[in-house]
């Protein structure tokens, strides 16, 4: 092999790491070295890896191996989001069991894992979908549920027709199926719900923790999605109804603007407060809102729809009688699922308003034109006007004051609101975790006890798969028929599983014993290891698992589990691989197949060209980018590994000092542009590196030279933080024992980073007029400030040159 030849390397050392398992966590309580714990977002066994995942394990496997040659004690772990719907479609297309499909599929995936050489400790692999993990799902399912954490509560949930299950808001992504594509409907259902809602407010709070570790744009739609806002519940009285009724507003400045009352049209309110007159009309108008989307009901682009319900609200602070109607804009589910409407000062109630020819008011004057005359709300600052003793105060100051007013008088609240609701976890699939309550008709709902745990599930297989509408375990009638275990009477399994986000809300600390049997971790370890330090994945999941699973380890914190209130410290959310400027698709033809590309071009390469595209954050457009490139690259390194002749135990003081320089500015460059994640710009200089080694061998101090060998040897190991079969060759072939992955991170000597002084001609009209001693690194500003100090200069360039060439540090010409 004294050509570069990927594929033979790789046959050679993938066997090689088999039998040597170079990355194994120690849990050795004599080894005190640091802990670092480093996780990628395990991925979902479809298929074989593909592009994404080589990009962002990759990525992950950079600072994974950084951590290893800095000789941290590195946790870098592996395991399977294995439950799941597509598992379910396979088996009833080819009439198996979703568990073939998912096995085989991992295996494909653990081979092509170790083909792609990422840096795993193969020893904690888990597997979601196994009873020995989703036992201790289920386990802190039932924790939850007596912690009043768990509950399930009846209500209209989003459902997707194509796979026959609800979704949680977060799995609605712009009205359709987070999975299929298909639109969301709504369905009158009783579900199982987490109360994510009580943690809201710790769940923004601890974002401070996250600040600077974590992309700002995460924290932003984290941000958003929990939508705390500020205002009032303002209770008014509805004439005919004993109870008064509550609004949630923002804005109880313009309590004085509300000149009519809605309730959303799928409320109990509605349905309760509609006179008989307008039943019918009322009644017509439910069953077409029943077939909208959220999203629809709440474009704004929609023509405005509602119907009067026969019936007046009181404004609390003066008497008016508003007429109350019912409407789709208003949601039953956000506030108290009813508003006061101030046309004026918000959009969507002037809209209404005016399609219904109810009355305008303006009650802040904010110098602009009148909304009831443009139909443009005016929702900003201004001087209250028409507000009884709120006139001439600011919108802020009117705030303050009327809530102090409803306040006294009983008849409303400050309230903080947040948009975020309950998180819906029951599917009416079969591939998940079952739900371990058992429906008892006298003792209600009884949660499997600890030592019955885990509720397998039953064998299930094929067509019986098939969506129906209901979980198909509720077919599985003898697995569904059990004693209570409270009474022993006849009771009934909860059918649903479990959303997979559920599975996926606590791997990582699971990882740190995957086989421990005494609960769903070990604490001790947890505490070890814990929070994560980095955790590596796509931007899709920034509402979905890290909300959830942000969730999870707060109320683990509450119940004395972990000593963290956050998982993952720092975020490193990867771009997108793209071809052609678009996400691959089967429909675009624009696919790219990773086996291909390694077959073609070896995992170094590919592994590489994921590196040096361009920041990690950015996509990588594979139209743009060249494996071939990369390979060359590679050769070229190899080549160098190759040629160097100095034996291991030469003294590198003795080599020649201009390439020692250039190899520990390198070395210390490297390694700030690693620690700060600008991985492309550290294989860049790996590159300069290269050609400078290459230079000296051929017209320089000849490969013979110690500072030779010193160059390559740190190249081998900063290089093998992206291609590590090259690395690990040339580590070999230099006659060194022992693996590159571990030969520590090489340490720039502060001596050979001082820069010396470079000499600047100064040439005034073409002539050498001066000599200036420069550091090499000197700006042209600055170095044309210095010549033109120069007395010399000043003597032949007493006013302002004509013209000036600088050619930092070595040059600059002056035309007077
Ligand atoms: C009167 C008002 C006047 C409002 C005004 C706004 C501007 P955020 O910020 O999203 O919390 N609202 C309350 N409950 C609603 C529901 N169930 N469905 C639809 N809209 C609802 O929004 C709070 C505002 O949204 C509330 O403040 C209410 O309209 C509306 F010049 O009350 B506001
Ligand atoms: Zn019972």
């Amino acid at each position: 092999m004294s050509e570069y030849d990927p594929q033979a390397l790789q046959a050679k050392w993938q066997q090689r790491w088999e039998e040597q398992d170079p990355f194994r966590a120690s849990e050795d309580a004599a080894d005190t070295r640091e802990r670092r714990y480093l996780l990628d977002m395990f991925p979902y066994p479809s298929g074989d890896l593909h592009m994404g995942h080589a990009e962002a394990f990759g990525l992950g496997d950079v600072v994974a191996r950084y951590w290893f040659q800095k000789g941290y004690n590195v946790l870098h772990p592996i395991g399977w989001d294995s439950f799941g719907l597509p598992a379910e479609n396979a088996a009833i297309k080819r009439n198996a069991h979703p568990a073939e499909w998912t096995y085989a599929n991992i295996e494909t995936q653990a081979a092509s894992f170790k083909r792609y050489a990422i840096s795993f400790d193969w020893s904690r692999r888990l597997h979601t979908s196994d009873a020995e993990y989703y036992k201790w799902t289920q386990w802190l399912f039932i924790r939850f549920f007596e912690r009043g954490l768990a509950y399930r509560k009846g209500g209209l949930v989003n459902w997707c027709p194509n796979d026959q299950t609800v979704l949680a808001n977060e799995q609605v992504v712009a009205g359709r199926c987070e999975r299929c594509g298909a639109e969301v409907v709504r369905r009158e259902l009783t579900q199982w719900y987490f109360k994510i809602t009580d943690y809201a407010q710790r769940l923004l709070d601890d974002m401070e923790q996250l600040q600077g570790g974590w992309p700002d744009r995460v924290l932003a739609m984290q941000n958003n999605w929990i939508g705390r806002s500020t205002g009032a519940d303002v209770q008014f009285e509805i004439e005919g109804r004993d109870e008064p009724v509550t609004v949630y507003t923002t804005r109880p400045d313009t309590l004085y603007g509300a000149t009519f009352f809605v309730a959303a049209v799928d409320s109990a309110l509605a349905d309760e407060i509609c006179d008989d007159e307008h039943r019918e009309a009322f009644e017509a108008y439910r069953s077409e809102v029943a077939k909208l989307s959220d999203i629809e009901r709440l474009s704004t682009e929609k023509e405005k729809t509602g119907v009067f319900l026969g019936r007046y609200a009181i404004n609390p602070v003066n008497g008016e009688r508003i007429p109350v109607w019912a409407a789709d804009y208003v949601l039953s589910d956000y506030g108290h699922g009813a508003i006061m409407a101030v046309p004026a000062h918000d959009q969507r109630d002037l809209d209404f308003a005016r399609t219904f020819n109810l009355p305008v008011k303006v009650v802040v004057h904010t110098g602009l034109a009148d909304p009831g005359e443009t139909g443009i709300a005016t929702p900003g600052e201004g001087e209250l006007v028409n507000s009884g003793t709120l006139d001439g105060l600011s919108k802020t100051e009117a705030i303050a004051k009327i809530i102090e007013v409803l306040e006294e008088r009983g008849t409303g609240t400050a309230t903080v609101n947040f948009r975020l609701r309950d998180w819906l976890l029951s599917r009416q699939r079969f591939w998940g975790t079952p739900i371990p309550i058992i429906h008892c008709p006298d003792c209600g709902e009884v949660p499997v006890p600890d030592d019955q745990l885990p509720v397998t599930l039953p064998d299930v297989r094929g067509e019986a798969l098939a969506p129906k509408g209901i979980s198909p375990l509720a077919g599985a009638t003898e697995w569904v028929n059990v004693e209570c275990p409270k009474c022993g009477g006849a009771a009934q399994r909860d059918t649903d599983t479990m959303d997979t986000f559920v599975d996926s809300s606590w791997y990582y600390l699971r990882y740190t014993d995957p086989t421990y049997e005494d609960g769903p971790f070990d604490v001790e370890k947890v505490r070890e290891w814990g929070p994560i330090d980095q955790y590596v994945g796509g931007v899709e999941h920034a509402v979905l698992h890290l909300l959830y699973s942000r969730f999870f380890t707060k109320v683990l914190y509450d119940m004395g589990m972990v000593g963290f209130t956050e998982p993952f410290t720092r975020l490193l959310n990867q771009g997108q691989v793209i071809n052609q400027g678009k996400a691959m698709s089967k429909s675009l033809g624009n696919g790219v197949d990773l086996g291909q590309q390694i077959d073609a071009f070896g995992v170094d390469a590919v592994r590489l060209t994921m590196v040096f595209a361009g920041p990690p954050e950015d996509d990588i457009d594979w139209a743009d980018v060249s494996p071939a490139a990369s390979q060359k690259f590679l050769a070229r390194a190899f080549r160098v590994f190759a040629e160097v002749t100095s034996g291991p135990g030469v003294s590198f003081e003795d080599g020649d000092l201009e390439l020692r320089k250039f190899t520990h500015r390198t070395v210390d460059e490297v390694t700030k542009l690693v620690e700060s994640h600008r991985f492309n710009v550290a294989v860049a200089r790996m590159m300069e590196l290269t050609s400078a080694i290459r230079k000296a061998i051929d017209s320089g101090p000849g490969a013979a030279d110690p500072a030779v060998r010193e160059g390559a040897q740190a190249l081998a190991v900063m290089l093998s933080l992206a291609a590590p079969y090259t690395s690990e060759e040339g580590w070999e072939r230099m006659g060194r024992s022992g693996s590159v992955f571990h030969a520590g991170w090489p340490v720039a000597e502060p001596a050979l980073l001082v820069q010396d002084s470079v000499t600047c001609v100064v040439q005034v009209a073409g002539k050498v007029r001066d000599r200036l001693e420069v550091s090499p690194d000197i700006s042209e500003g600055d170095l044309l400030e210095l010549a033109l100090a120069s007395e010399k200069v000043r003597a032949l360039v007493p006013g302002e040159p004509r013209k000036v060439i600088v050619r930092a540090p070595k040059l600059v010409n002056i035309v007077p």
